[in-house]
C-alpha cells in the first residue's frame, strides 16, 4: 500500500504484540507504549541494541519480553554495537548463511541521557558512516533509571534531582532542552522524525515510511514518565496529548533534510494546563507563581510556532 494511504484508521495497526506484558518498567511508561507501537510496524525481524537505561530492565537475563533479539551495550556505544551487528548480518548474507528474508533490522534503543549526551559522539559517527540502522530515542527528559537526574533533554524549569528548585535557581533547570532533531538533521540522514504514543497513526505512518530508506532512520519519541515527572500513571495519554496541543512537542519529520510538520494544532492550548498536571513543574505555581519563568516558556513556544502558524493563516 502506498504510504499516503497507510494507517488512516487505528484498526490498521496490528493486533499482534511483539513486547509481551509483565515487564519491570513502571506502569504508565510512555516510552514503552511508543516502542510497543513502533514494534508492531517494524515486525518480528528486529534486533534491539539497548544502551543502559530504564529499558535495560526490559530484558533481565535469562528473561525478555521481546519476541525478537536484544543486545545490551554501555551507554555510549549502542551505535557502535549496531555497526557490529549490521556488519555480521551482511557477512552472513554474503556467505549465503542467512537469507534476505531472515535479515534483521538493527535498532538502537536509548534514553535521552544516552542519545543527547553520553552516546552522541558514537551516534554522530554511525550517521556519518551512513550505517543502515534505526535509532529509537525514548525521551523521558532525564536520566530516569538512576533517579531522574537532569540531562540535556530536560526542559527549562523542570525540577530534577540534580536541578532542584532552590534559592539560587528557583525555576529548577536553567538551560533549555537541546535540539537533537536539528543536530541529527545537520548530519543529513535520509529519514528523521519525532513521534508520540498519543498519536499512534502518525507514529505508525512514520515507521512505515522510513522502511523505504536505507541508512540511518532516526526517531525521537516523546515519553511521559510518571515516576520522574510526578503524575498519576493513568494520566500518561493526557500528558502526551497536552504536550502536542500546547506546541511543546512538535510532530514532524525530515526526509533528506527537508522538514515537514505532520500535525499543526489549530490553536495552541495554554501551556499552564500541561505544566500544572506534573509535579516536576509544581514549584512554578507554589508557593508563588514564577511569572518570569512562565513567560519564558510561553515565549519559546510562540517563537517556535510563529512561522508555521502564519503559513497556516496565509493558506486559509
Ligand atoms: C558512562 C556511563 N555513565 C553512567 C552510567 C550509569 N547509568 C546507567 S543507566 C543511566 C541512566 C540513563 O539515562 P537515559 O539514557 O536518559 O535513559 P533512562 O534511564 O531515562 O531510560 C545511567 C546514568 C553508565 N551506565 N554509563
Ligand atoms: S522511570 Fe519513567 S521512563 Fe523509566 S521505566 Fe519508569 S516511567 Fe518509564
Amino acid at each position: 500500500m502506498a504510504i499516503e494511504h497507510a494507517y488512516k484508521k487505528l484498526k490498521e495497526i496490528s493486533l499482534e504484540e511483539f513486547i509481551l506484558p509483565g515487564t519491570s518498567t513502571c506502569g504508565g511508561c510512555g516510552g514503552l507504549e511508543a516502542l510497543r507501537l513502533a514494534h508492531k510496524v517494524l515486525g518480528k525481524n528486529v534486533v534491539f541494541v539497548n544502551a543502559a537505561g530504564c529499558f535495560t530492565l526490559l530484558a533481565l537475563f535469562p528473561f525478555s519480553p521481546f519476541k525478537g533479539s536484544w543486545l545490551y551495550t554501555t551507554m555510549a556505544s549502542a551505535p557502535a554495537g549496531a555497526q557490529g551487528i549490521r556488519d555480521a548480518l551482511d557477512l552472513l548474507i554474503a556467505r549465503g548463511a542467512l537469507s534476505i528474508e531472515e535479515d534483521l533490522q538493527v535498532i538502537v534503543l536509548a534514553g535521552d541521557g544516552a542519545s543527547y549526551d553520553i552516546g552522541l559522539a558514537s551516534t554522530s559517527g554511525a550517521i556519518y558512516r551512513n550505517l543502515d540502522f534505526w535509532y529509537f530515542c525514548y525521551d523521558n527528559e532525564a536520566y530516569g533509571n538512576t533517579g531522574v537526574q537532569m540531562s540535556s533533554a530536560t526542559p527549562y524549569a523542570a525540577r530534577t534531582t540534580t536541578t532542584p528548585a532552590a534559592v539560587l535557581t528557583p525555576e529548577g533547570t536553567e538551560l533549555p532542552k537541546k535540539d537533537l532533531f536539528e543536530i541529527w538533521r545537520a548530519h543529513c540522514p535520509p529519514y528523521l522524525a519525532t513521534v508520540s504514543p498519543r498519536h499512534p497513526l502518525d507514529l505508525a505512518r512514520k515507521f512505515e515510511k522510513a522502511k523505504a530508506f536505507k541508512g540511518p532512520k532516526l526517531f525521537i519519541a516523546y515519553s511521559p514518565c510518571p515516576t520522574g515527572w510526578h503524575y498519576d500513571p493513568g494520566q500518561t495519554p493526557e500528558i502526551a496529548r497536552l504536550a502536542v496541543e500546547t506546541g511543546l512537542w512538535a510532530l514532524k519529520e525530515a526526509v533528506h533534510g527537508e522538514v515537514a510538520h505532520t500535525y499543526i494544532p489549530k490553536k495552541l492550548k495554554s501551556v499552564e494546563e500541561y505544566l500544572q498536571a506534573q509535579g516536576r513543574f509544581a514549584h512554578l505555581f507554589h508557593p508563588v507563581r514564577q511569572e518570569a519563568a512562565l513567560r519564558k516558556i510561553r515565549e519559546a513556544i510562540t517563537q517556535y510556532w510563529a512561522p508555521y502558524l502564519r503559513t497556516m493563516q496565509n493558506a486559509k
